[in-house]
């Protein structure tokens, strides 16, 4: 375990360092969206989390940097704040995580990994893996929002493939939904509970920008039949016509990805539209969003067992044959283009490529008890956040698995988001 913990802990840091040593100190710490932090912050707060659990916590170690633990508290500080801050400059920062870093590979030889509810099974090194791959995300993001000539590099995608049927049936009944025995799951993935659905048809694929396109295309953004009174308010209100960084040149549709302008490949699924815009694509397409649960479902549910399983191909750790993850790739994969990550139903991509909208909100299921921090899920349980699942090509494998939950505001476009669509099954097609 100890192993593959120091190798998770490397692949992140590995992430980290590409992400940040691929601009210059000027672009490090300065802001480059008012909805995301200098890059040079989320690097030091990275270190300053590994720092508060693993070096102090866990290793009962004295602190490296007491200091500055209110700057890199994302509790304290605002976003848009964040730049106006004395951090740490971009040397500084390097250093200062390499320090944290050295001694948690120290404590991790050491410290028993049980007897402690917070260590059992390395899980505070689980957790501080995943919060890095998160902030990696997020810092792909900021790259995605920053203006200038191209610094990222990545081969494109596999290819595409065949599908089957636009949608599949996923029968009504109960399944297993979250988990009580996932080693490093969130305290939000659990625990273990039976959940039942009706009958509903699910998208055998997210969908793609050909097909939005034809939303685009039918006037969907200028008539309000498709959206929600709040969606309807907030395309006004901000103007949107198409999805983020979409750019129409005469009567061909372009995207702009990581400083890189490329005609729209039709079978993308479509990725940065807010929870308002695929909501209103679903109603014009005759369709709505899944649930939470009907999403979970659709990923899990083996209806051969009747068991849930920890992703939509089985329980093995996700390959590159898979799905598209850990940011192999700086864009989603054509639908089609990984048959090997498919569910017992059918279901394509539903790991890696575009998180996906759903229609819940975001709440602790019921026995829900926070682990070990409220600030982690519970402070965000409310109305406002919809719940987002199965990550995309900016996530990495120990980020994301069937019962990963992720959230944000329905208006949220920067995020890597896609959707695909539900509907409800009628009494006639039920087999
Ligand atoms: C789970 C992606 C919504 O980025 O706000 C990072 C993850 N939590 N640091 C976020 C997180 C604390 C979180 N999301
Ligand atoms: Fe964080």
């Amino acid at each position: 375990m100890r192993e593959r913990i120091a190798a998770d802990l490397a692949r992140a840091r590995e992430r980290s360092r590409l992400l940040t040593d691929a601009v210059d100190d000027h672009d490090l710490v300065r802001q480059h969206s008012k909805l995301m932090s200098p890059l040079v912050w989320d690097l030091a707060h990275v270190g300053n989390q590994e720092e508060l659990w693993l070096v102090r916590d866990v290793g009962g170690r004295e602190p490296v940097r007491a200091d500055i633990d209110e700057l890199y508290d994302a509790f304290k500080h605002a976003r848009a704040d964040r730049p106006q801050l004395p951090l740490l400059g971009p040397a500084e920062a390097r250093r200062y995580v390499g320090e944290v870093r050295t001694k948690v590979l120290d404590v991790l030889d050491r410290v028993p990994l049980e007897g402690r509810r917070l260590v059992e099974n390395g899980f505070a090194f689980g957790m501080v893996v995943q919060h890095e791959q998160q902030h990696d995300e997020t810092m792909l993001a900021t790259h995605q929002l920053r203006v200038g000539a191209p610094v990222l590099d990545a081969p494109p995608p596999p290819p595409g493939g065949p599908v089957g049927p636009d949608e599949v049936l996923v029968p009504g009944g109960p399944f297993t939904m979250g988990t009580s025995t996932e080693a490093w799951a969130l305290d939000n993935e659990r625990p273990a509970h039976q959940a039942v659905t009706d009958p509903f048809f699910i998208d055998t694929t997210p969908v793609t920008n050909g097909a939005y396109l034809e939303f685009v295309a039918d006037g969907g953004y200028d008539d309000p039949r498709w959206w929600s009174e709040a969606g309807w308010a907030h395309v006004r209100k901000a103007g949107l016509v198409a999805p983020r960084f979409w750019e129409r040149q005469g009567d061909r549709w372009y995207r702009t990805a990581f400083g890189v302008t490329a005609p729209l490949d039709p079978r993308q699924p479509v990725v940065h539209v807010c929870f308002h815009e695929a909501a209103a694509y679903a109603k014009w397409a005759g369709k709505r969003l899944p649930t939470e649960v009907e999403w979970e479902k659709a990923a899990r549910f083996d209806p051969a067992t009747g068991r849930s399983r920890r992703y939509p191909w089985g329980d093995e750790e996700p390959t590159e044959r898979h799905a598209n993850l850990g940011q192999r790739h700086l864009s989603p994969a054509p639908v089609g283009a990984y048959p090997a990550g498919a569910s017992p139903l059918g279901v394509h991509q539903l790991i890696g490529d575009v998180w996906e909208w759903t229609s819940s909100d975001f709440h602790g299921y019921t026995g829900f008890e926070v682990f070990p921090y409220a600030e982690y899920s519970q402070v965000f349980f409310g109305p406002e956040y919809k719940v987002l699942r199965g990550g995309s090509f900016g996530s990495d494998q120990a980020a994301v698995r069937a019962t990963f939950r992720n959230w944000d505001y329905p208006i949220r476009r920067q995020i890597f988001a896609g959707f695909r669509c539900a509907r409800d099954a009628k009494r006639e097609e039920l087999t």
